[in-house]
C-alpha cells in the first residue's frame, strides 16, 4: 500500500478568539485572502507527496478535504473547487465517487481514498471544526497554514486548538513558509477595514 498523505489544514481565524463561521458561512468577505487560498490550495509541490509509482510528466493535482456543512457553504458557482480533488465528508452518504467530487464517511476514508491514487500532491484540510479537530488528533497533521484575521467577528465556530499556546506546534519563519506555500507571504496586509496576516505553523517533537 502506499504510504499515506500527510495533511496540511488551512485556516482563516479571527485573532484572538479564532472564530471561523457565523451562521453556517464565513464572517468576513477578503477578496485577497481568499485568492491567497485558492493559489495555495490550487498551486502544486514540485514533488507530490504520496510514493505511488511516477509517471512523466506527473499529472498532479492537490486535495481538498472538507466536512458536509463546509461544502454547503461554498458558493455554488465555486463548487466544487476547480482544478483540485474535492473530497467531502458525510457520515450518512454512502462512499460515493463522481466525476468531480469524492464523497466518504471518515477522514480515514479520505486518506485511503487518496493514498491509493496516482498524482495527488498536497492534501489540504479546509474545515469545519470537526475536521479540523479530528485532522489536529492524527499525526498526519504536519503543518497549519493560518490566516489571522485581526478584530473581533461575533463568531460561533471556532478553530479547536490555540496552536500558539498548545505544545507541539511552532510558528515557522517567512522564509519557510514562502517556500512551502511557493509565493512571498508574510507580515500584515490590510483589505479595506480589515488586516490579515497568514503563517505556517508545524508540529514538533
Ligand atoms: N482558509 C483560508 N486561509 N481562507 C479561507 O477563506 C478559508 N475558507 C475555508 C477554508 N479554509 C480557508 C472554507 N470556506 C471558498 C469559499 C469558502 C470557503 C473556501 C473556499 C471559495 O469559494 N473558493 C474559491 C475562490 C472564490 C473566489 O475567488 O472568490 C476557490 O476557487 O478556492
Amino acid at each position: 500500500m502506499p504510504r499515506p498523505p500527510s495533511l496540511t489544514l488551512i485556516v482563516a481565524a479571527a485573532y484572538p478568539s479564532l472564530g471561523i463561521g457565523s451562521k453556517g458561512v464565513l464572517p468576513w468577505r477578503l477578496k485577497q485572502e481568499m485568492a491567497y487560498f485558492a493559489r495555495v490550495t490550487t498551486r502544486t509541490p514540485a514533488v507530490p507527496a504520496t510514493d505511488a509509482p511516477l509517471v512523466y510528466p506527473p499529472p498532479v493535482q492537490n486535495a481538498v478535504i472538507m466536512g458536509r456543512k463546509t461544502w454547503a457553504s461554498l458558493p455554488p458557482r465555486f463548487r466544487p473547487l476547480k482544478d483540485r480533488i474535492n473530497v467531502v465528508l458525510s457520515r450518512q452518504t454512502p462512499p460515493v465517487e463522481t466525476s468531480d467530487t469524492i464523497w466518504v464517511q471518515s477522514l480515514e476514508g479520505a486518506l485511503r481514498v487518496l493514498a491509493g491514487r496516482q498524482g495527488v500532491g498536497t492534501v489540504f484540510v479546509i474545515g469545519g471544526a470537526e475536521v479540523y479537530r479530528s485532522a489536529l488528533g492524527m499525526g498526519a497533521t504536519e503543518r497549519v497554514l493560518l490566516t489571522k484575521v485581526y478584530g473581533e467577528w461575533g463568531c460561533d465556530v471556532f478553530f479547536p486548538v490555540d496552536l500558539e499556546r498548545e505544545g507541539g506546534w511552532r510558528r515557522r519563519s517567512r522564509e519557510e513558509m514562502s517556500a512551502f506555500v511557493g509565493e512571498e507571504v508574510g507580515g500584515r496586509v490590510r483589505e479595506g477595514d480589515v488586516e490579515f496576516e497568514c503563517c505556517m505553523f508545524e508540529r514538533v517533537e
